[in-house]
């Protein structure tokens, strides 16, 4: 299925709906988006969740720099808004992978998340982005929230939080904003490494896929709306899917 469009069918949280938009409009200011095929039936998803709809959305391109841009709305009833973005660079590139979420439970955003993260054995980022991150002011946020233990793959400019006002709200999207810019900005300005580098990157973004499998809230959500089998289907297609080492890419 190929999507060009992503209809506002759901009714999310402002600060969700706010972010879809940016996003949206960032992507297309800063980076020339091609269609890309989401996988069989798995666009748009109804599931049930202890008696609440879950109603899952899913927006994909692909660009020169990236395989895939991911962005993801999901609804459960009227208890649960989640806002999923994620950015998986071509191997070709030593890019890291931009990543945000948002968990809104019953009105409070009880999590959320941005980070862009490294794909290097050692764990930094490339130089030209930890210069443009030293740049950014670091916000401070009232509750500040722990790493789970698999979130060993965020970078130290990774900002996890849970959100106590509006104006917190607002200034993690700037943050999420100022991220996603500089991100595409220097995505556009990157060049292909050599043909030998490929299989560390792949191995960074693969240890990334990984880890992000291990998360039991994500897990769970999925596994009790349909079912085990279906739950590890999309988190390996949809949501952490890896390219294998020597797909082709521009
Ligand atoms: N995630 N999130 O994307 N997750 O996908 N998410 C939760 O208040 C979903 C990503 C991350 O403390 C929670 O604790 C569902 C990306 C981290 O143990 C729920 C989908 C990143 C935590 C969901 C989804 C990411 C977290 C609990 C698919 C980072 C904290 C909310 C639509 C770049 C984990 C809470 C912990 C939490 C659910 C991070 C319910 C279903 C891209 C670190």
């Amino acid at each position: 299925m190929v999507q060009l469009t992503h209809k506002p069918i759901l009714k999310q949280h402002p600060a969700i709906s706010q972010l879809a938009t940016t996003i949206k409009n960032i992507w297309h200011k800063q980076l020339m988006v091609f269609p890309y095929e989401v996988p069989t039936e798995l666009g748009y998803v109804e599931g049930s969740l202890e008696g609440e709809q879950l109603v899952i959305q899913n927006l994909c391109y692909q660009t020169l720099q990236f395989r895939k841009l991911h962005l993801e709305l999901a609804k459960v009833g009227s208890n649960l808004d989640i806002l999923h973005c994620v950015m998986f660079p071509h191997l070709c590139f030593d890019l890291p992978i931009f990543g945000v979420d948002i968990v809104v439970a019953r009105g409070h955003i009880t999590a959320a998340i941005v980070d862009l993260s490294p794909v290097s054995p050692d764990g930094t980022l490339p130089v030209s982005y930890r210069q443009a991150l030293e740049e950014i002011p670091v916000p401070q946020f009232s509750s500040p929230r722990a790493l789970p233990e698999w979130g060993s793959i965020f970078s130290n400019h990774c900002l996890f939080v849970r959100i106590e006002t509006p104006q917190e709200a607002m200034s993690f999207l700037n943050q999420v904003t100022q991220y996603l810019v500089i991100h595409c900005r220097l995505a556009c300005e990157s060049t292909k490494v050599e043909d030998t580098a490929r299989a560390s990157i792949w191995a960074g973004q693969k240890h990334y896929c990984q880890q992000q499998q291990k998360n039991d809230k994500t897990r769970r959500i999925l596994e009790r709306a349909f079912d085990k089998k279906w739950a590890q289907r999309y988190l390996e297609t949809m949501l952490f899917d890896c390219a294998s080492p020597d797909t082709f890419s521009p």
